[in-house]
This record gives C-alpha cells, sequence and structure tokens, in this order.
C-alpha cells in the first residue's frame, strides 16, 4: 500500500499481474524534456520487467502537456491495454502551469470516464526542476515505473471485467 513520501519507484513484485501480451501506449511530452526522457525510461524498463514485450509498447511524442490530452485521446482509439500519459509542469513565473495542469488533469481523467481503455496519469507537477529531478529516478524514485505498474494493474483490472 502507497503512503506519503512513498518512493514511486517501490512496488510489490507479486502484487503485480502477469502483463505478457498486453499492449501499452506511452504519450510523452517533449517540454522539460530531461525529466520526461527519465520518466518514459522508466515506465518501458519497469514495463518489460514485468512481461510487457518491447514490440508491444508504442510510444508517441507531443510537444508539451497540454496536448497530452489530443494525444492520449488518439492513443485510447488504438488497441491498447492501457495508455500512459507521461508530462513535466513546472511552476513559472505566472499561472500558466496551473491553467496547464488543470486542463490536463480534467482532460485524462474526462478520459477514464468516456471510453474504456485505461489511462494512466503521469504528469509530475512540481515547484521546481530539483523536486522534478527527484521523481524522474531521483531520491523519490520514478514516476514512470509507478505509472507501468498502474497501467498492467489497470490492464488486468479491464480484463476481469470484459470476462464478467
Ligand atoms: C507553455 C508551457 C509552459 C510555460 N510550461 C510548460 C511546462 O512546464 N511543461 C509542459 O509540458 N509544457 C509547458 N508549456 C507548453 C504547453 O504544455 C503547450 O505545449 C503549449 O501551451 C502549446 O499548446
Amino acid at each position: 500500500m502507497a503512503t506519503k513520501n512513498h518512493n514511486l519507484s517501490d512496488y510489490d513484485i507479486n502484487s503485480v499481474p502477469d502483463a505478457t501480451g498486453m499492449k501499452v501506449g506511452i504519450v510523452v511530452a517533449e517540454w522539460n524534456e530531461n525529466i520526461t526522457a527519465a520518466l518514459l525510461n522508466g515506465a518501458q524498463q519497469t514495463l518489460m520487467k514485468n512481461g510487457v514485450f518491447p514490440e508491444d509498447i508504442e510510444v508517441m511524442t507531443v510537444p508539451g502537456s497540454f496536448e497530452l490530452v489530443y494525444g492520449t485521446a488518439q492513443m485510447v482509439k488504438k488497441n491498447f491495454d492501457a495508455v500512459i500519459a507521461l508530462g513535466c509542469v513546472i511552476r513559472g513565473d505566472t499561472p500558466h502551469d496551473r491553467y496547464i495542469c488543470q486542463g490536463v488533469t480534467y482532460g485524462l481523467t474526462r478520459l477514464n470516464v468516456i471510453q474504456d481503455t485505461p489511462v494512466i496519469y503521469g504528469l509530475i507537477t512540481t515547484l521546481d526542476m530539483q523536486q522534478a529531478e527527484e521523481r524522474a529516478g531521483g531520491k523519490m524514485g520514478n514516476k514512470g515505473d509507478e505509472c507501468a505498474v498502474t497501467a498492467i494493474k489497470m490492464a488486468d483490472f479491464r480484463r476481469k471485467i470484459e470476462k464478467d
């Protein structure tokens, strides 16, 4: 069970369903690429460690986090068991970052309600670059790892529900 200050890369491998044969889409934002590339790497490595074949992972890039909503909305039309959205928004001098975060959070949430493919929320929202680095393979772990485990668990959830 995750708790406050939980390391994002820590999980009980025995709690992760067998992901062999699962197909996972990843949409990744180019903004703050040093961070999002690390998130992507974490997600890919963790998916593969848990049985997803490399050829069953498709990665598409979008310019910024705001475009994650459009990119993910297109990806869920394809035959994926889950789609992960990865981005990093860092607090700036204006409220711009808050509008982006609100839009992305609302957009990805809505996608989870209106269609059947689980969408996984991999948006890092931090006050500065240091906090982002800490969550992209630093002392807080890697949000990409957490998203990969969540994608597998939600894909398994979907399979069970659709079997009933
Ligand atoms: C414009 C902008 C700003 C200021 N900051 C970020 C950010 O921290 N992280 C991010 O992913 N994208 C940022 N963007 C770009 C927007 O997400 C979007 O790409 C543009 O507003 C064009 O729609």
